[in-house]
């Protein structure tokens, strides 16, 4: 195991580091840009005191959203380390939701909580207590019309996605924050570069504020999220449920902190939602962020990391293939995980290879380490339950094609009892791995979502050590960044 600390930190002050080298085989520069990390086995590791960082809300400034004559007021939590407070510069990841005080994040409906002076002494999830001791700030954005902030929902529409971008603008010093008190509060202490994510609704916002082309937003990682919300609304066309648009926005308002008439919003959200013939109208165009009347994949600059279930009928499997293809053709860099499992955070099927290769991927997109992630397939999918297949193109490029399918996959399962286990395969260019998985309906995992085995990708050492078959031992050795916390099936629709 090699560990290196890049640039030592005094206990009270740090002189700006020029440190340039090498740890775990990643290539990294301290720099007024870059803050100082600890590296280990080729990621950040836990260097700044968590339980001692920095807590801080700001009210971001952004235009009025529901009409009122009022601009909006866009709550922004942040948690970041105080040893680097006027010393180093610090890149964001960034969760924004409508979900921190109405149904709350992860299997345990987490919700923000606050000490008496206001300040957040819980933010649900594991990525302020992952990712601050590494050298990231985090930040919980409250969207317009819930929790702490003011206006109205509009389920993925103008004001949705305009009063998260305000604080993706705010932190890379193109808009203005608010203290408690009133006075303007500059983001000082980061770089700019922001990367958001988020499952369900909160990837979906990644979505729509990637899809505005703001600049500073780098990287987005949704996670079983919308990328047109006609295709969350409607099943091919059919309408789903009456009004369900107002009625989801009405529900992620449950226990916000304004009282606020949104009765406007959302009646003009019954009559523009064109449920009496499921058409694609202009109100779906609006929330449409690949090809739509406001937001498309075009504008989009950050890099995305797509992650979806295969089973997921929530947020339907075309919300992320489609996204996928159209991201494709305008050349944004992109990563893909598809498991065979529904509306299901990688945190709760595989997450000690998930945890790190998101902080992998953090790393490689907001701190400019070159830790080889780019190098690797691109795409990740499992090709039946527990096995996974690596391939730089989706749809997978070893897919056998139908008429040889079947008989394929007598043959690897048929290699796979004698194995002994069927976990993982490496992945042989040319060679199918069973399951005759492209152009089919993925059959169902042999257990259920909510009770399955740890599964997940195997992204395999050099010397052909997998990582995948050490998964499934309950907590993984992340016992350093303090509590962990859950997010995964949603029985409810979030
Ligand atoms: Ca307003």
């Amino acid at each position: 195991m090699k560990t290196k600390i890049l640039a030592l930190i005094g206990s009270a002050a740090l002189v700006a580091p020029l440190a340039v080298g090498t740890a775990g085989g990643a290539a990294y520069a301290a720099t007024e840009e870059n803050p100082p990390v600890r590296m280990e086995d080729g990621v950040t590791a836990p260097l700044y005191d968590y339980a001692g960082a920095i807590r801080e809300t700001v009210w971001v400034d952004a235009p009025d959203l529901n009409g009122d004559g009022q601009r909006e007021r866009i709550v922004t939590d942040i948690i970041r380390p105080r040893e680097l407070d006027g010393n180093a510069k610090v890149p964001v990841i960034m969760d924004a939701s409508p979900y921190y005080l109405s149904l709350g994040r992860g299997n345990e409906s987490e919700l923000k909580k606050y000490d008496a002076d206001g300040n957040i002494s819980q933010m649900p999830l594991y990525y302020d207590n992952y990712f601050v001791p590494r050298g990231y700030a985090y930040v919980g954005v409250d969207m317009a019309g819930t929790a702490r902030s003011t206006g109205c929902v509009d389920e993925g529409g103008l004001s949705d996605v305009e009063s998260v971008k305000a604080v993706v603008e705010w932190l890379n010093g193109n808009a203005t924050g608010y203290d408690a008190a009133g006075n303007v509060v500059k983001a000082d202490w980061t770089n700019g570069k922001t990367g958001m994510i988020g499952k369900s609704y909160d990837g979906t916002l990644a979505n729509g504020v990637a899809a505005t082309g703001v600049e500073g937003l780098k990287t987005i990682v949704p996670i079983s999220a919308i990328s047109s919300w006609y295709d969350y609304n409607r099943w091919q066309g059919a309408v789903k449920s009456t009004h369900y648009a107002s009625s989801l926005s009405r529900t992620v308002a449950g226990g916000r902190t304004i009282p606020t008439d949104c009765s406007a919003t959302l009646n003009r959200m019954n009559a523009e939602d064109g449920d009496a013939t499921g058409a694609y109208n202009a109100f779906w165009a609006e929330r449409d962020y690949r090809q739509g009347s406001v937001y498309d994949v075009s504008k989009v600059k950050a890099s995305v990391f797509v992650v979806h279930g295969l089973q997921d009928n929530n947020v339907k499997t075309m919300n992320a293939s489609t996204w996928w293809e159209d991201l494709g053709k305008v050349g944004v860099k992109r990563k893909m995980w598809l498991s065979r499992l529904g509306h299901v955070d990688p945190f709760d099927y595989s997450r000690e290879l998930w945890v790190k290769t998101l902080n992998r991927w953090f790393d490689s997109e907001l701190m400019g380490i070159k830790n080889g992630i780019d190098s690797e397939p691109a795409v990740s999918v499992e090709v039946a339950p527990n096995r996974w297949e690596q391939s730089k193109t989706w749809p997978i490029a070893s897919a056998p094609d139908d008429a040889a399918a079947p008989e394929r996959r007598r043959h690897d399962d048929a290699r796979q009892r004698r194995s002994g286990h069927g976990l993982v395969r490496q992945h042989r260019p040319g060679v199918g791995v069973g399951g005759g998985f492209a152009g089919r309906q993925p059959q169902p995992p042999a257990v259920d979502d909510g009770h399955h085995q740890a599964r997940g990708p195997d992204l395999r050492h050099a010397d052909g050590r997998s990582r995948g078959q050490r998964l499934g031992r309950g907590r993984p050795g992340l016992g350093d960044a303090g509590r962990l916390r859950h997010d995964g099936p949603c029985l409810r629709q979030r």
